[in-house]
């Protein structure tokens, strides 16, 4: 139904405009074309100054009213960097901007149609195309320069004490995976995925170095000052890592691990104090539309001291234990027939329990 007014809605508006145009033709003869030729020709010159002069009101206004709004202050180490060759790429366009409409603007008002003036036929000049090919050509791929610069440094080798974290997205969140004490993550295989058996990443249990990685969905927790390097992977179809306040985004491709590394600079408790908001919280964002639920894929990133970190990461239980909790070896005896329950293990997941003793 609305689809039938939205074409009714259009049909009369060209009819209308259709009309319009036909009077004007009309009012047109009756006064002389050429009296009326002359007086339209004013009023689009004198539309050209308002609308250059209002259209940079308009920016200017525009601006102002964002300023200091959009992204706030960095809070690593390269969106400072970023941040600056934003401002000076902003600085030059801006510039340029400025000039280029007022010449296009000015000229159209100022050389519009005159009796007294006659064009001057100048149609080649070979310095001047040298000029205007050759100036933007440097500006742009100095600035262009700059940016792989950077591109190369966020997704270049991160610095040997890295804190390594991988992140994969789903439809629709976030899973992040820390090695554990061996600082090697386990092998892993998509036909292993299962939300069902609690293996959200398709561990392959067989494989030693995955007892002790911990999978956590809460957050992603991180140490300030210290390098963290994202090891990128998606779970079903392409997402994107947006972390807004360190100036970092990465699209997170499935079968095509992506990686990218920054330092955080403020732990979100210096954060909440120096915004004077104690619900602030980095956020984590899906930049890639993925899907109906895409908005949901908001997720914390927490900044923390080394010390709550350590704390933090203590509380983690591996996935290994939580899918089999009888070999845990930091579980209680006696709590062990609990958790069982609580791990969610399914028939499904039996007889691998059982290869695994078997071997
Ligand atoms: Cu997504």
């Amino acid at each position: 139904m609305s689809t039938i007014f939205l074409l009714l809605i259009l049909f009369l508006g060209f009819l209308i405009t259709f009309q319009i145009a036909k009077a004007s033709e009309y009012v047109g003869v009756l006064k002389g074309e050429k009296k009326n030729f002359e007086q339209n020709n004013r009023i689009n010159g004198f539309l050209m100054i308002a609308f250059l002069v209002l259209g940079l009101i308009g920016v200017y206004w525009c601006n102002e009213l964002f300023r200091g709004k959009i992204l706030g202050e960095s809070a690593s180490v390269h969106g400072e960097q970023i941040d600056n060759m934003l401002y000076i790429t902003i600085t030059i366009t801006g510039i340029v901007f400025v000039i280029t409409q007022v010449l296009l603007f000015w000229f159209a008002y100022k050389y519009q149609h005159s009796e007294k003036r006659k064009a001057f036929y100048f149609p080649h000049d070979n310095r001047l195309e040298v000029i205007w090919t050759v100036v933007p050509a440097i500006a742009l791929t100095v600035l262009v320069g700059f940016g792989l610069f950077y591109w190369f440094r966020i997704t270049g080798d991160a610095p040997k004490d890295a804190l390594v974290v991988e992140i994969t997205g789903k439809q629709f969140g976030w899973i992040y995976r820390y090695p554990g004490k061996d600082n090697t993550f386990g092998k892993k295989y998509y036909q292993n995925i299962s939300d069902k058996d609690n293996n959200a990443l398709g561990l392959i249990w067989d494989d030693p170095y995955s007892h002790d990685d911990l999978v956590v969905t809460s957050e992603l927790a991180v140490v300030v000052n210290q390098p963290v390097k994202l090891v990128i992977n998606s779970r079903d179809v392409i997402h994107d890592v947006g972390l807004v306040y360190f100036r970092q985004k990465m699209d997170a491709v499935p079968g095509t691990p992506t990686t990218m590394w920054f330092i955080p600079k403020f732990t979100t408790d210096e954060m909440k104090k120096k915004l004077g908001n104690p619900d602030f919280e980095y956020e984590i964002s899906c930049d890639q539309m993925c899907g109906r639920g895409h908005y949901t894929m908001r997720g914390i990133v927490k900044v923390l001291s080394r010390d709550e970190f350590v704390l933090w990461k203590a509380k983690q239980k591996p996935n290994y234990a939580q899918v089999f909790p009888d070999k845990d070896p930091a579980a209680p005896a006696g709590a062990k027939t609990d958790t069982v329950k609580t791990a969610m293990i399914t028939p499904a997941t039996a007889p691998t329990e059982a290869k695994l003793a078997g071997q």
